[in-house]
């Protein structure tokens, strides 16, 4: 604890677990998924509720992502999948990246990232908060959206996050968008497939690196543009410092095994 982690040199990914223990464990994530270990099964569907009312966004940089938050979380929920019948409470949502865009995604696909990673952190209702479903095995689902860069046009959705960060440049910084946004248009891009996903029991990618994760990773990814996702190696971290990459190196699989969902 104390000194903050970074992504890089002496308080990066591989010292991590000198502070935290739990970065050791054996369900640890990001990994790597290998299509053909997968195994199929057919989960219910999983049901969105409340995308629909447009929301005040805030944006923020804490040094490791810029967390895109709600004015009103507690509306958006998630249930259905491999949740069951819980509903799990909408936390935030961060991103990942890299230093160019062959890499900068957590998870792999046959061992192949993407350039980005969206992160979309619910937490179990029935636990109360976020805090106290941090302690438990099922405590968080993290719905996982792989970015891919469009070479032809800029992704219309994130133009108005995206020209709000010279705003968020220094780290600690917060900044409220203007115009409501309808949360349906960052948690459901139009290019995802909701039936097609992966799913594996993990961890937090980030200390304490807790195994608290129900991973929902979509198979499909939605794109932006070259320019829209160099628009986050221009955030500054601790020391005044440009984060130029913020994904944690895969870990191994162990014992666990992978699903896809099949319908
Ligand atoms: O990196 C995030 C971290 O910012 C925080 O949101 C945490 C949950 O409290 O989750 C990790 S991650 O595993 O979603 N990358
Ligand atoms: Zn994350």
């Amino acid at each position: 604890g104390g000194q903050e982690f970074t992504y890089e040199g002496i308080h990066g990914p591989q010292y991590w677990t000198k502070d935290y223990g739990t970065c050791t464990g054996k369900h640890q994530s990001p990994i790597n998924i290998e299509e053909h270990e997968v195994e199929d099964v057919s989960f219910p569907s999983i049901k969105f509720v409340g995308l629909q009312n447009p929301q005040v966004v805030t944006l923020t940089n804490n040094g490791h992502t810029v967390a895109i938050t709600f004015d009103d979380p507690e509306a958006i929920k998630i249930y259905g999948g491999p949740l069951d019948t819980y509903p799990y409470i909408f936390k935030q949502m961060h991103f990942h990246w890299g230093s160019d865009d062959k890499e900068g995604s957590e998870d792999r696909i046959n061992n192949i990232a993407y350039a980005m990673e969206l992160h979309a952190v619910f937490y179990k209702k029935s636990y109360g908060s976020m805090e106290a479903a941090m302690h438990y095995a099922d405590g968080l689902a993290v719905l996982a959206y792989f970015v891919e860069v469009d070479n032809t046009e800029f992704n219309p959705v994130y133009e108005p996050l995206l020209a709000a960060f010279p705003m968020i440049e220094e780290v600690n910084t917060n900044v409220t968008l203007n115009g409501p946004i309808n949360p349906e248009k960052l948690l459901l891009p139009g290019e995802i497939i909701v039936s097609d996903y992966y799913t594996y029991h993990g961890s937090l990618t980030t200390p304490p690196c807790s195994e608290v994760v129900i991973w929902i990773d979509f198979k499909d990814p939605f794109r932006m543009s070259h320019e829209q996702i160099e628009a986050f190696r221009s955030i500054k971290t601790f020391d005044n410092q440009k984060l130029t990459h913020n994904f944690r190196p895969v870990q191994k699989l162990e014992d666990r095994k992978i699903f896809r969902n099949v319908i």
